[in-house]
């Protein structure tokens, strides 16, 4: 069995291109998993960060796997410390890597550590925007509207501080 996965993908410290080439690579050892599908890069502002850290750079990757939800985000986790995030790093704070289980199919996972849908996205242009791109009518399971619906629900505050590189 196989399921369509987004993985939102961020950073803004080091070097974030080669660091979506190295988390893109990654993803592809996983078992079970083929890659399916890459949104462009995209150069964002930060939101909710204290240290006044620079630009994002975000994308959002398509995979298709047969790992579980729970091992799959342990799996992300790995990866992530693979490529040099610590395992406490705090949300409000630049990072050199974030990778985020967006959804997981159709599937809500709703535990003390982990929450499918991500519960953030819906404020999010920097996952809407690049999701929209290779994912408009994937219909979000709670909220039941397209992900193309859900960035035009956005107000144009939020789609200004995405941009295409
Ligand atoms: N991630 C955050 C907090 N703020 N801002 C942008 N532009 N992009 C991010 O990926 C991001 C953020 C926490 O994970
Ligand atoms: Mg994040
Ligand atoms: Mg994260």
């Amino acid at each position: 069995m196989s399921v369509v996965v987004y993985i939102g993908f961020g950073a803004n410290l080091g070097n974030p291109s080669l660091k979506f080439d190295e988390a893109v690579k990654e993803l592809k050892l996983l078992t079970q998993t083929k890659l399916i599908g890459l949104s462009s890069l995209y150069e964002t502002q930060p939101i909710g960060l204290v240290d006044g850290g620079p630009n994002f750079v975000n994308a959002v990757i398509a995979i298709e796997t047969g790992i579980g939800p729970e091992n799959l985000f342990a799996q992300l986790r790995a990866a992530e410390k693979k490529l040099g995030k610590s395992v406490n790093h705090r949300s409000d704070l630049s990072r050199i890597i974030d990778l985020d289980l967006l959804f997981y199919g159709a599937e809500i996972v709703d535990t003390e550590d982990l929450r499918i849908p991500h519960p953030r996205l819906l404020e999010r242009a920097f996952v809407l925007g690049p999701m929209a791109e290779i994912a408009p009518d994937f219909v979000h399971p709670i909220e039941r509207e397209t992900i193309s619906n859900l960035l035009n629900r956005l107000g144009p505050e939020h789609l200004a501080m995405i941009k295409r590189f």
